[in-house]
């Protein structure tokens, strides 16, 4: 990962123009920090230090020379009761480029210096007002492209898995301190009965927790873009079925063999997933050079997909060459609409027919890539899953740790290696949801968010 590390500093006065770059009906500058009432001040006509916290006001947007700007409006949120937990003005002003930019160096003239990627939510974060998962949530909202990565990072930024986590946290202590105590009092000892009863119980919250760091099967794929892998020989539709897929002319389609040559890419929406679709160069032996390179990108492509939709023509299907079962694969019997012989019968599991020129059998098509990637459905509503490799990580040390306890309680280990295994396992916890962590995480993690949020 690459990023600049970069200390945090309470309360300085940080600038970043929010809105997406490029024309739009208004533009929006955020201003946080100690002087950001102080910056506002300075290039708006209003006197800002004396609104009211949560009130919006017309007015001129200035330069230092007091040169005319734009029309525009300033949002005053007073701390603590703002996204950062600090002052924080947000200028509207209309949305062209030259306009923002200057609203946004007036800004800097003024006092404010330029926000790094991600920083407000790193205010919001070190101020308290957010704990890390739900302030890794803010950026995985505005990533999301997908339904379920949005219902996912949904329930991560209302705290459901912040209270999962503080949960296990206390359930983890209560046994810490059972533990401890037993350290303490060797001679007493752990009852017969109080340490079935905490096996018991060690088991089951370790049950829980594999079942959350378990979640991640699912959640990596609403992160990762699996990748669709269209194949098969010349001119079976490869490239009309892409086009289906997407609905729109993406790839090139004619009747003369090796039309596409290169590797085409683009995003589609399925089984409420952004796939990385990709439609190849038709699999033959030419002596054509370019040709060649084409079959042999084809090839590399189908080999690190996540499922290959293997083409065939019905009106000439061929022969028909063994399908690996390690790999994941729909075989597509294609142009369904023309007069044909009896589709020869395979044993493979995964089959669909359909006429990617009349869009018969597409939505067959997508319902099979929903099953197979959800071979157990998909994630419901209101299960919290996890989607960050970070938490992911965590989590498993969390549970490893976990088990060492569990299996050292049944060996009879001496308990101060327990309750170090204990404390370990609540570190790991913590560090999901902001305890703990070095400055270097915490920087690398912000530094991959947007300029302005
Ligand atoms: N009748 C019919 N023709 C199709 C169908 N799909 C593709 N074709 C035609 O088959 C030819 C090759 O299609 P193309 O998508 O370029 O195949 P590719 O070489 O596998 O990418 C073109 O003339 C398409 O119009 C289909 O479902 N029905
Ligand atoms: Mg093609």
């Amino acid at each position: 990962m690459e990023f600049t590390h970069r200390s945090y500093e309470k309360g300085q006065t940080i600038a970043a123009v929010a809105t997406p770059p490029g024309v739009g009906g208004i533009a929006v500058i955020r201003i946080s920090g100690d002087n950001a009432l102080a910056v506002a001040d300075l290039i708006f006509s209003g006197p800002i230090h004396s609104y009211q916290s949560h009130t919006a006001h017309f007015g001129k947007i200035l330069d230092l020379e007091g040169r005319f700007i734009d029309e525009g409006m300033a949002l005053v949120m007073k701390n603590p009761k703002s996204y950062t937990g600090e002052d924080t003005v947000e200028i509207h002003c209309h949305g062209g480029t030259l306009i923002t930019s200057r609203v946004l160096q007036a800004a800097l003239a003024a006092g404010a210096r330029p926000a790094l990627p991600g920083e407000f939510t790193q205010k919001a974060f070190q101020n308290g007002k957010i704990d890390l998962t739900r302030a890794e949530a803010v950026q995985a909202l505005i990533a999301s492209k997908s339904e379920l990565s949005c219902q996912a990072a949904e329930k991560h930024l209302e705290g459901k898995l912040y209270k999962l986590i503080i949960s296990f946290q206390k359930r983890l202590t209560k046994i810490t301190a059972i533990l401890e105590a037993w350290v303490d009092f060797p001679e007493e000892g752990l009852e017969f009965a109080s340490k079935e009863q905490l096996l018991a119980d060690l088991e089951k919250l370790a049950g829980e927790m594999v079942a959350l760091q378990e979640s991640f099967q699912d959640g990596r794929l609403l992160h990762t873009h699996p990748t669709l892998c269209l194949l098969g020989a010349p001119n079976v539709g490869k490239s009309s079925i892409m086009n289906a897929l997407i609905g729109k002319d993406r790839a090139i389609v004619t009747h003369i063999p090796g039309t596409t040559r290169d590797i085409l890419e683009d995003e589609v929406q399925i089984a409420g997933l952004t796939f990385r679709l990709l439609d190849t160069a038709g699999l033959r032996e030419t002596d054509e050079i370019i040709e060649q390179e084409g079959v042999r990108r084809s090839k590399k492509a189908a080999r690190e997909a996540d499922l290959i939709l293997l083409v065939f023509d019905v009106t000439t299907p061929g022969e028909i060459p063994p399908i690996s079962h390690d790999k994941k694969c729909i075989v597509i019997w294609n142009k369904i609409d023309l007069d044909h012989e009896a589709i020869p019968k395979l044993s493979h599991p995964h089959q669909v027919q359909l006429s990617a020129k009349e869009g018969d059998g597409i939505d067959g098509l997508k319902e099979e890539i929903h099953s197979i990637i959800w071979r157990d459905g998909p994630p419901s509503k209101e299960e919290v899953i996890l989607t960050s490799e970070r938490h992911f990580h965590a989590l498993t040390h969390a549970t490893t740790a976990l088990e060492r306890v569990t299996r050292g309680l049944k060996t009879e280990l001496s308990p101060e290696f327990l309750v170090s295994d204990m404390r370990h396992s609540l570190r790991e916890l913590g560090t999901i949801i902001g305890l703990n962590i070095t400055e270097e995480v915490l920087s690398a993690l912000f530094s991959t968010f947007c300029v302005g949020k």
